[in-house]
């Protein structure tokens, strides 16, 4: 018994140190690009980045469902299927903007026109996370994520572009607080602009297209983000279907049973592609006419 209880205390201590048990999350490959984004709603201008095949898809049944130890699609309240609530989700950057298009599929629209009385997470809304300082922190106070954590960012929006009560400062209202009843993306540092299209009787396609500085808005809560270097990301659809209300909400990552909007510890990772510088490309193109030529 003695020799049993030693050798799970090795083992705990060779592989928990060597980080073979440790958990593992879902990535999302952020190319960089060198076209430019009209941020209008529309996808037209992004073939190119989809035809990376780098973007994320998740909705209930997708096989990638999140546990303790392989963070994944984490389905909360009521979530049906992939008809009740979808998403794909492609990123890139430029160098100088992050930028985001989300398509979610959705078999009830609730549009609330433009008085937005009620916290934008109560309609059909889409939740983009950033952990800018990668503090991967559990468990934030969680009354107002963005005052309580350095770096903590979450730009959400809904269809009609409510942002009333999101966790984030890259607004029209204060730094550090979330934003208040009223208020919009400031419109340079965050623009976001979401369009909905009805397929079918019960379908409905929101197509979200956003960009984001990514050298951060100063004295606001996000660091500046680096291309070359990943961060802490999460992207979840909060699901209205019939009233103001929350219905199901659904998230990328997060490990099966924990609504994450305040535990970084749980959300997956983006890598920002580095930046082309135009001399490196010189020196690889002449390089390889070198090696070409050496050859022969
Ligand atoms: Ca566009
Ligand atoms: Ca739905
Ligand atoms: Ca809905």
């Amino acid at each position: 018994m003695k020799t049993r209880v030693m050798a799970v205390i090795f083992l705990v201590q060779v592989f928990g140190g060597s980080g073979l048990w440790a958990v593992t999350r879902p990535e999302i490959d952020v190319p960089c690009v060198s076209g430019s984004f009209a941020i209008d709603g529309s996808a037209a201008e992004w073939t190119g980045v989809k035809s990376k095949g780098e973007g994320i898809s998740f909705y209930k049944g997708d096989g990638k469902s999140g546990t303790s130890t392989k963070l994944g699609t984490t389905c909360l309240g009521t979530i049906s299927n992939a008809a009740d609530c979808r998403m794909d989700l492609w990123m890139a950057h430029d160098g100088t903007y992050l930028y985001i298009l989300a398509e979610v599929l959705d078999d009830s629209y609730q549009p609330f026109g433009t008085a937005n009385t009620n916290p934008a997470y109560l309609e059909d809304t889409l939740h983009l996370y950033v952990d800018s300082t990668n503090a991967k922190k559990a468990n934030i106070n969680g009354s107002e994520p963005i005052y309580y954590q350095t770096g903590y960012e979450q730009f959400g929006i809904s269809t009609d572009g409510n942002i009333y009560g999101e966790s984030t400062d890259f607004t029209t209202g204060t730094a550090k607080h979330a934003a208040p009843q009223g208020a919009n993306p400031d419109g340079t540092y965050w623009k976001a602009k979401c369009t909905v299209q009805q397929l079918g009787a019960t379908s409905y396609k929101y197509t979200f297209e956003e960009r984001i500085t990514l050298a951060g808005r100063t004295g606001r809560n996000m660091s500046p983000l680096l291309p070359g270097t990943s961060y802490g990301f999460n992207a979840e659809f909060c699901d209205s279907d019939g009233t103001t209300a929350l219905q199901g909400w659904i998230f990328w990552s997060s490990n099966g049973f924990t609504d994450c909007y305040n535990s970084e510890n749980l959300w997956g990772t983006m890598n920002l592609a580095v930046v082309p510088e135009p001399l490196t490309c010189l020196l690889l193109a002449a390089g390889g006419l070198f090696a070409i030529r050496k050859r022969k």
